[in-house]
């Protein structure tokens, strides 16, 4: 019943179309990401080509699934609307060529971009969604643990990050919510390094920042740990960012501001003197997307409530010397937040 909440379209347009994969499985249940659906205040249809029917009908019970032909679906569509002025519709998951074809199908409609309106109806989870969250973290908790034994000099990045995917396929994931992060040594200076065939070396750090998909939902998290015996530089930015992680940790609960939470953390980093090797924001919401609001950064506005869930993720990374993030993914509740990670934090060194 989630697509009742793209009543707060309605009266300001007649419709709303849903294009992108993520949204047409929020509201309408379906999953096979290809299709565009139509909600008006009297109905709900959903188009889907020939592969998808049997699917549709099942997913989504509460759409009346229309199929289309090849070529056929936006005079599937304009046939049902003759007469329709306003249709709100997804800019941020449209290309230019599509949407010229949605206005040369509908001429007479004016368009209202909806997309800052519609991402913003999926930041509070309710019970599922976040049932589905917390498994899909704990399947990446799984993986990392059943993983360490194997970070050994030696070993190559690539090696590690395709055995964190495997492992988290075998627990029951989809597949990876994106695309695997294991960096070693100086490379952990790079905040979203790709893995290579560099092998990790005595007294590396190893940055891991992975995820999984479990049921179209999210997981995020990121560990750094020193293979060997850590060296004093090491020990304190890791702990500095630990620190930082802690106080961002404690802000989050409802109430607070975006801007307020990565503040909470950043003073740490910034009153150890590293503030400029902390570029990136303190978190992000996530969902159905790895990356969605409410946005933890210096500007967010966004007031949190409870069921959004975010990560909580600073960092310092000094080039030609290394780096360190610390990220736990958490469900926001009245009076703080729920770790959905729930992993130690203390410096590992394998
Ligand atoms: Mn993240």
């Amino acid at each position: 019943m989630t697509y009742k909440k793209l009543n707060v379209f309605f009266p300001k347009v007649e419709g709303v179309l849903i294009n992108s994969a993520h949204n047409l499985r929020y509201f309408t249940g379906f999953c096979g990401g290809e299709g565009l659906a139509l909600i008006t205040p009297e109905h709900r249809w959903l188009f889907v080509d020939s592969r998808y029917t049997v699917a549709a009908c099942q997913e989504a019970p509460d759409f009346e699934v229309i199929e289309f032909g090849a070529g056929a679906r936006m005079r599937e569509i304009a046939s049902r609307l003759p007469n329709v002025q306003s249709l709100a519709f997804e800019e941020s998951y449209l290309t230019v060529g599509e949407f010229r074809i949605f206005q040369e199908a509908l001429p007479k409609v004016h368009w209202v971009e909806g997309s800052q309106m519609i991402e913003e109806l999926r930041m509070i989870k309710n019970a599922e969604e976040l049932s589905f969250m917390r498994q899909a973290e704990q399947i990446g908790v799984a993986a990392f643990q059943k993983v360490l034994p194997m970070l050994k000099p030696g070993v190559t990045e690539n090696t590690v990050a395709a055995e964190l995917e495997y492992e988290m396929r075998r627990l029951g994931a989809s597949g990876t919510s994106f695309e695997t992060i294991v960096v070693s040594g100086i490379k952990t200076s790079m905040p979203h390094g790709k893995p290579g065939d560099k092998k990790i070396e005595p007294g590396d750090f190893v940055t891991m920042d992975f995820g999984c998909n479990y049921h179209g939902y999210c997981s995020d998290m990121t560990r750094t740990v020193v293979v060997g015996r850590a060296v004093p530089e090491q020990k304190k930015i890791y702990e500095i960012v630990l620190a930082a992680q802690q106080k961002g940790l404690a802000a989050i609960r409802s109430g607070i501001l975006g801007r307020e939470a990565d503040k909470a953390a950043r003073d740490v980093i910034e009153e150890e003197g590293y503030g400029k090797y902390f570029g990136h924001s303190l978190g992000h919401g996530v969902g159905l997307l790895i990356h969605e609001q409410p946005n933890l950064s210096p500007k967010s506005e966004i007031c949190l409530k409870p069921g959004m869930v975010v990560t909580c993720e600073p960092g310092i990374y000094i080039p030609g010397f290394g780096g360190v993030r610390i990220e736990d993914m958490v469900a926001v509740t009245l009076d703080g937040c729920e770790n959905l990670t729930g992993l130690t934090k203390e410096l590992l060194e394998l």
